[in-house]
């Protein structure tokens, strides 16, 4: 398949593609290692992917949050001059499991229609957002920083125009973790993942990581976007009536690494593996059911201490008689939360964290 906004080829077996947007299929992943190939990794683009050349690029810093109060200007040249860093770390959409809401859960919510293939992990190499911010100037005074997109102005359904794709974040976390990455698993940034430069924050929704980024905005007042006001927080009956605050950290969920539906032979052992991840500083326990959740064991994890991306676990499975079985992972990571059965709904269907039941059949 091909979307309009994707630059890279987009084949069956490795995505669905969903608008502008391409999830990607877990069963795919199967084998492939650690790190999401670059090829098989989810794009959710708002409106396209821009082709950008980055000779051309240039990264501008201003606002009040300035202590001089001027622009400046950095190419990728400059950026290249401060100390590289590489973070391995998953990149996942806020709506990411957004359809079991309905499928699992009964429950209406708007937006894209992703399974649990909104998210990649890879490795990232780029230059601290916190060097180049010192360098630009900051002032003491500043609160927060707004990346901004060079992509095209989205325009939603009922026509109107929201501007670039811009997020505030606040200058606790920008000067903690977050990257301006030029590089994704040893290559120059891809054109659909933000060529030639994105921000990545770690463990975050995904839209804190803007891509194509063209310039900063940094502030002595708190910023507003339509990405921090109107999306990206939980509305609903659950919230109060503004909503949630914006969001930050991803939640927990699990994938089975196996196609919906998928038959497996009767009477022969099956090494069934998944990933689980979260924005939680990383998973350390693994539970799985092959009978619909009456009885539980505990997977092997493959990677245990890593913090920013996923782990990969595997279970042993001999199927005792043809028929439909649901199969079940349920993870929970170093702070604590394991997943839930059910997820609150919020209108948008973001963050959803419940264990989903995935059918097989064993023929
Ligand atoms: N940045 C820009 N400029 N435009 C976008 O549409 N989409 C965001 C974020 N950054 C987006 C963006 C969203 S919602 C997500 S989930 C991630 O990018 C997806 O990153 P990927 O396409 O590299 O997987
Ligand atoms: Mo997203």
């Amino acid at each position: 398949a091909t979307s309009p906004g994707i630059v890279k080829p987009l084949p069956d077996e490795w995505f669905t593609v969903r608008g502008t947007n391409a999830e990607t299929r877990f069963a795919s992943l199967a084998g492939t290692g650690y790190h999401t190939p670059v090829d098989h990794f989810f794009v959710r683009n708002h409106t396209s992917t821009p082709v950008l050349d980055a000779a051309d690029w240039t990264l501008t810093v201003h606002g009040d949050g300035l202590v001089h109060g001027r622009a400046v200007e950095f190419s990728l040249d400059d950026l290249k001059r401060f100390p590289a860093v590489t973070r391995t770390a998953f990149v996942e959409c806020a709506g990411n499991g957004r359809s079991y809401f309905s499928s699992q859960q009964g429950q209406t919510v708007s937006g894209t229609a992703w399974t649990l293939g909104a998210i990649g992990t890879a490795r990232w190499r780029g230059v601290r957002l916190a060097d180049v911010l010192r360098r630009a100037g900051l002032d003491r005074a500043a609160v927060d920083v707004m990346p901004r997109g060079l992509d095209a102005p989205y325009v939603t359904a009922d026509g109107t125009d929201l501007g670039r794709v811009r997020r505030p974040l606040p200058l606790s976390k920008a000067l903690d973790d977050v990257l301006l990455a030029y590089e994704m698993n040893g290559e120059p940034l891809p054109y659909d993942h933000g060529h030639p430069v994105r921000v990545l924050v770690p463990s975050w929704v995904g839209i804190a990581s803007v891509k194509w980024v063209g310039d900063i905005e940094v502030s002595a007042q708190p910023l507003y976007s339509p990405w921090n006001t109107d999306f990206y927080r939980l509305f609903g009956d659950s919230y109060p009536p503004g909503g949630s605050a914006p969001l930050t950290r991803q939640t927990v969920k699990s994938a089975w690494e196996l196609a919906w539906g998928a038959s497996l032979d009767a009477g022969r052992e099956h090494r069934l593996t998944g990933r689980s991840w979260s924005g939680g500083g990383g998973i350390v326990r693994v539970d799985v059911s092959t009978d619909g959740g009456a009885r539980w064991r505990r997977a092997r994890l493959h990677d245990a201490g890593r913090r920013d991306g996923w782990v990969r676990w595997s279970t042993d499975w001999r199927p005792p008689a043809p028929g439909p079985y649901s199969l079940l992972a349920r993870a929970t990571d170093r702070a604590g939360r394991t997943q839930p059965d059910t997820t609150v709904a919020n209108t948008q269907g973001y963050l959803f964290d419940a264990v989903v039941r995935h059918p097989v059949t064993v023929v």
